[in-house]
């Protein structure tokens, strides 16, 4: 059995429904602190209410289900982690414990546990930031990510626990609005366009971030977790990428589709946060030990953005 911790998030609610197509949906159970909104989520396996400080909890879903895998994907994000430092710090943190610290008891084969670009901050290489380099973040969230890192890196070398992880880009997706990244901008921007209003940008106009659209993210993810223990070798966590824009270039794209489509810059304080972060990211640690190769560029992603964000809206109207 497979257990998703978070898998209502933005992530999880996608990489839920990839695993349970692969493994079986009673095979695959969901866990967050709050029930699942979309159908197919819901409708497609089991589901657990699940706090992940609360260990009690999770070692009496370990005992009931035996899961051989754990996808640990709940954490506080960047923007939102700055409103509540102490609060991310602790979630962050804490569950990350508690999750490794079940693996070891439980005998999991292999845990998932996901990093991001925010490790990274104002010392770091801009430009195709190296895998092994400065990393002085000055987010709550990347401290977290950071120490995280570490954590996982010891207990794979001193307790032998099969743990992974990618340092994720932003992640762009259509069927769950994601929660309070300093990159979601690029996701709401498409849900404005194909409502013919104007787009106003938190971020200025020029703002280069590394982003991944969220079928090559869980492509990513699965070849990861697939690929032989003996072809990983980084042990922290990988450097992913598959394109970089600045909004204005996103926004040049969806004009290729929807030629009226406006955009207002009015940046706040996740500007800050997004001038601490790389422009663009060396991944070829990751091509090399597991093949990495990302599909889409970021025509590709609007094209298949704006046609299943228009889909949805008509199944909604009717
Ligand atoms: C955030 N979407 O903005 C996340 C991600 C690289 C960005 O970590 O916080």
């Amino acid at each position: 059995t497979v257990l998703v911790i978070g898998a209502c998030g933005q992530l999880g609610s996608e990489l839920t429904l990839a695993l349970r197509d692969i493994y079986g949906g009673a095979n695959v159970v969901a866990a967050d602190v709050a029930p699942p909104k979309q159908d197919d989520l819901r409708d497609s396996g089991p589901f657990e209410h699940v706090n992940v400080l609360d260990t009690k909890v999770l070692g009496e879903l370990a005992a009931k289900y035996k899961f051989k895998q754990i996808y640990h994907l709940a954490a506080v994000l960047s923007a939102t982690g700055e409103k509540n430092p102490k609060f991310a710090w602790r979630l962050n943190m804490e569950g990350l414990f508690n999750v490794l610290d079940l693996s070891l008891e439980q005998q999991v084969e292999r845990v998932y546990w996901p990093s991001s670009i925010a490790v990274f901050g104002p010392g770091t290489p801009r430009h195709n930031t190296p895998q092994h380099t400065i990393m002085d973040p000055n987010t709550v969230y990347g401290i977290s990510k950071q120490a995280g890192e570490r954590w996982c890196e010891y207990y794979f070398q001193k307790h032998g626990l099969d743990v992974r992880s990618l340092r994720y880009p932003g992640l762009i997706g259509y069927k769950a609005l994601p929660g309070g990244g300093t990159t979601d901008y690029a996701v709401d921007i498409y849900h404005k366009a194909i409502e013919g209003e104007t787009f106003e940008c938190f971020l200025s106009e020029d703002t280069q971030l590394p982003m991944m659209y969220m079928p090559d993210a869980l492509k990513a993810t699965l070849d990861l977790m697939h690929a032989p223990a003996e072809n990983i070798k980084v042990r922290d966590s990988y450097n992913l990428s598959a394109m970089s824009f600045s909004p204005e270039e996103i926004a040049a794209s969806i004009r290729k589709y929807i030629p009226d489509f406006k955009i207002v810059y009015k940046p706040d304080a996740r500007q800050q946060i997004a001038a601490s972060w790389p422009q663009s990211i060396d991944d070829s640690a990751a091509q090399q030990d597991w093949g990495w190769k990302p599909a889409y560029n970021l025509d590709a992603m609007t094209a298949d953005m704006l046609q299943n964000l228009k889909r949805l809206k008509a199944e909604q109207a009717v």
